[in-house]
């Protein structure tokens, strides 16, 4: 008897102290995720090995980020507005949701223009206390204009404006959300889908009609197009369309297309060179990824593409018989799809900087090379530079790992080359166990974020720099100034 309460006592003892233990290393790990005050184009700490070559540019001389503007574009100015608000909406599957939109929809209003037009966006906040700001998913756009909270601007107060400028140099499917407390503002409503259309609309993907696709998670509900319908569009036989898919949520989406063969012909943007007809694979767009596809409509029969994991969530082409609906299969894989490009125009010389970034999590946060959020060394470079990564998911779930203002060119999955298309990304999905190298070339100076686009992995740490040698910025991050970009 009193052996059994002497037991039961260190037993109680041993879990409240366990119990302790695991609230300690709680707080003290999210206390990395709202620091007071940080610098973040100074603040690898001295403990971490920054950069093979070191970087000790400390220097106050340098030049701010605020200095790098939209050059002239060739083609005219477009100008919008967004205004974001506290809005209630009433969804389609009878939900009502306490949203935050853009012009009071959730997405936001699509922005459409075309290659070379100087685009203008002012964005005004209304109400949302904690600030707001838009950031260009996938377009590079100079450092001051990258919508990053703490970074490249500070995040929009209630009653006031910031106007963005920048060029559309390159066509393509763009998304744009908000980056003060991403992973809470985007599931919250603010964001929405760009498209820049080429000027001179490439023959061979020439579409009769075009479908975009915007996917998002508002509060609970996964939704397309703010809608929880599915999306019909009619079209006649033997007619192309060109679907945009956009995955605006946390989590992959794997899309399966049945009633006709089809193509991928963009991946993030960018074109793929001479894609093959696919059929019976299913297409898996990481967060924040966006594919094209080209289909063309088969006789009196629909397609449908369908989201594995947001059932209901299908998009029908044109009429007739619905077809037989796959479950499961093969996935895409672009490592050896379409073929190369005879001008490739990929260097041959020596990367000038190679790092290599494991992605993985420990107890409450997630990681990069065993580091969180600020304390995550950065990639240093200077301008010109080829600078060649090694990105390993080392756990913790899939990481579509995207990075602002530059574009990675893919070079090898688990160590196999690719053979086909070249492929350039802004968001790389990685699944647990993967390995990639990609490049990217130093052409724009900035001080820019790379992290995980499941959003909810960024706001636990896995969000780091790509910082240019001698730029600075006059913002900070934390507490103190209220800008927190991935909370
Ligand atoms: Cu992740």
């Amino acid at each position: 008897m009193k052996i059994s309460s002497t037991r039961q006592r260190i037993i109680g003892g041993l879990l409240l102290l366990l119990i302790g233990i695991a609230i300690s290393v709680y707080f003290w790990q999210m206390r990395l995720q709202k620091p007071l005050e940080i610098d973040m184009a100074h603040h690898q700490h001295s403990s971490g090995a920054v950069s093979q070559l070191g970087m000790h540019d400390h220097s106050p001389t340098g030049v701010s980020c605020e200095k790098f503007v939209a050059k002239e574009a060739p083609g005219p100015t477009r100008k919008f507005d967004l205004t974001a608000a506290r809005t209630v909406l009433q969804l389609d599957n009878g939900e009502t949701v306490d949203a935050w939109t853009f012009n009071g929809t959730s997405p936001g209003p699509e922005i459409r223009v075309t290659e070379g037009d100087r685009v203008v966006v002012t964005l005004r906040n209304k109400d949302i206390d904690e600030g707001v700001t838009l950031h260009w998913h996938g377009i590079n756009a100079p450092c001051s204009q990258d919508g990053v909270a703490g970074v490249t601007q500070d995040a929009v107060r209630p009653g006031e404006q910031f106007t963005y400028t920048f060029v559309a140099s390159a066509p393509g499917t763009y998304w744009y959300h908000s980056h003060q407390m991403s992973s809470i503002q985007a599931k919250k409503g603010l964001l929405g889908s760009i498209v820049v259309e080429p000027r001179e609309p490439s023959a061979p993907f020439s579409a009769a009609k075009e479908v975009n696709a915007l996917f998002q998670r508002l509060d609970s509900s996964m939704l397309l197009n703010g809608s929880s319908k599915a999306l019909s569009v009619p079209g006649k036989a033997g007619e192309q369309i060109r679907l945009r898919l956009t995955n605006g949520d946390n989590e992959t989406m794997n899309f399966s297309v049945d009633g006709a063969p089809f193509q991928v012909i963009a991946m993030d943007g960018r074109d793929l060179h001479e894609p093959g007809h696919l059929s019976g694979v299913m297409i898996p767009v990481g967060a924040g990824q966006r594919y094209d596809l080209l289909i063309r409509l088969p006789e009196s029969k629909k397609v449908i593409v369908k989201s594995q994991s947001a059932t209901g969530l299908s998009i029908m082409l044109g009429s007739g018989n619905e077809p037989e609906l796959t479950e499961g299969g093969a996935m895409f894989s672009f490592v050896d799809y379409g073929t190369p490009q005879p001008d490739d125009p990929i260097s041959k010389r020596k990367p000038d900087r190679s790092y290599v970034l494991r992605l993985g999590q420990s107890l409450f946060v997630k990681t990069i090379n065993g580091h969180s959020f600020h304390e995550i060394p950065p990639i240093n470079v200077k301008e010109g530079e080829r600078v060649h990564i090694t990105l390993i998911n080392e756990g913790g779930g899939d990481h579509p790992f995207h990075i602002h203002g530059h574009t990675l060119r893919v070079i090898s999955q688990n160590g196999t080359p690719l053979t086909g298309s070249p492929v350039y990304l802004d968001t790389l999905l990685m699944k647990e166990g993967e390995s990639y190298e990609v490049e990217l070339v130093a052409d724009n100076p900035g001080l820019w974020m790379a992290h995980c686009h499941n959003l909810g992995h960024a706001s636990m740490g896995m969000t780091m720099m790509l910082n240019y040698e001698g730029i600075t910025t006059p913002y900070r991050v934390g507490t103190k100034s209220g800008n927190l970009p991935d909370l």
